[in-house]
């Protein structure tokens, strides 16, 4: 098949995700193109079968509002033409899909092209919404030949904030490159992040305030009261500045290492002694599934799909939003036993093999492009 793939190119979830589902498709023989304003964020080196096109815009001064949408809609009608593309699978709703719906319609009179759209969280959960928003993400779900969401818990939401019909949706939840992904990884930074042979707890995440990072730095600052441990955050966001001062009132000095965005996170998670997610809320939680497959047990919210991904008491713990005593407990007990941790890492890495490996996943993608082509 020919895909043409549209994500957010920078940090974030979706475009991760969009990007290594169009590497795993092109070594399965696919042709993929990707169409973005920037080359994906994943998308390094050469790959046959991989292509880039990047969405050209016409800056003008009347254009308070750059018209992005319209360009990305002839990027996309232009890419289809061009290389005969057979389905554009679009990830995050808005405004991909009715970018994607425009192309669909340019394109009719000489012939069809369907369109798939997986939907990633806060497209459906926060932004799409928005009343300004609302009715054209309702509409442009609805015009897509398929559509996917990352977890069940988004489906249901999908439902009941858009009343779209539950047959719609398939949940394809997210997946690992368990190869990438894994413990036994060189190099190995564990002596750069903890000279002192300290334990490593880490955050990966765009530091948005969903992602309560000022829990991650509160439930640290009560496990470094009780195990020699040192913060590692990465990932850059609007409320870094914020965390970072709140560790400062606590304390917690070098402690607490900042990376910033961090082109191999693999090699970081690797070293990772226990992973911290206390969103508020999230579709999946693809940063934690990427700890887990590298073994590192993840203390968690129970909110939105997490439950979908960690498994309380086998790959981690979940707790209520906002239980930082009870985080910190949990984190405790995974920092200062060993065989539990030991035990908890081998179980986490064990479930994303099992249940969220490429090879399982991906074929799924693979089955729902061939039905919509089926379907005339
Ligand atoms: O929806 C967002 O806020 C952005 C998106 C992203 O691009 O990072 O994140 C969502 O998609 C990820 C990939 O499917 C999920 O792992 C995240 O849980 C989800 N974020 C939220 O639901 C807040």
């Amino acid at each position: 098949m020919k895909i043409g793939i549209t994500c957010y190119p920078t940090y974030g979830g979706s475009g991760a995700v969009a990007t290594e589902l169009g590497l795993a498709l092109a070594e399965r023989g696919h042709e993929v193109h990707f169409v973005t304003y920037a080359q994906p964020f994943r998308l390094v080196g050469l790959h046959e079968l991989v292509f880039y096109h990047e969405v050209e815009m016409e800056d003008y001064p009347l254009f308070e509002y750059p018209p992005y949408s319209l360009a990305l809609a002839v990027a996309l009608h232009d890419a289809a033409r061009r290389e005969e593309l057979d389905v554009l699978h679009m990830h995050y709703a808005i405004p991909h899909a009715a970018a994607a719906y425009l192309a669909k319609q340019m394109l009719a009179a000489e012939r069809d092209i369907k369109i798939v759209t997986t939907l990633h969280g806060t497209d459906i959960t926060l932004v799409g919404l928005h009343p300004s928003f609302r009715a054209i993400t309702r509409f442009s779900i609805l015009q897509s030949d398929g559509l996917s969401a990352v977890s069940q818990f988004l489906k249901e939401e999908t439902v009941r904030h858009f009343s779209v019909p539950p047959h719609r949706i398939e949940v394809i939840p997210n997946f690992v490159d368990i190869d990438v992904w894994r413990r036994d990884r060189e190099p190995c930074h564990r002596s750069k992040l903890a000279p002192e042979g300290e334990k490593i707890v880490m955050h990966v995440s765009n530091f948005r305030a969903v992602k309560r990072v000022q829990d991650v730095v509160e439930v640290f600052a009560k496990i470094r009261a009780k195990v020699r441990a040192r913060l590692v955050l990465v990932g850059e966001g609007p409320e870094r500045p914020r965390a970072l001062e709140r560790a400062a009132e606590l304390g917690l000095g070098d402690d607490v290492r900042f990376l910033g965005r961090h082109a191999s996170v693999e090699e970081l998670l690797a070293c990772a002694d226990l992973f911290l997610l206390p969103s508020a809320s999230e579709s999946f939680g693809l940063a934690a599934l990427e700890a887990m497959a590298c073994g590192a047990p993840v203390v968690a919210s129970r909110a939105g799909g997490i439950p979908e991904v960690v498994e309380d008491g086998v790959s981690g713990y979940l707790l209520p939003v906002g239980a930082v005593d009870a985080m910190a407990e949990a984190g405790i007990r995974i920092l200062s036993d060993d065989a539990h941790r030991t035990q908890l890492s081998a179980q986490a890495r064990q479930v994303a093999v099992e249940r969220f490996s490429a090879s399982a996943i991906v074929p799924r993608y693979e089955a729902l492009y061939e039905r919509v082509l089926a379907d005339k």
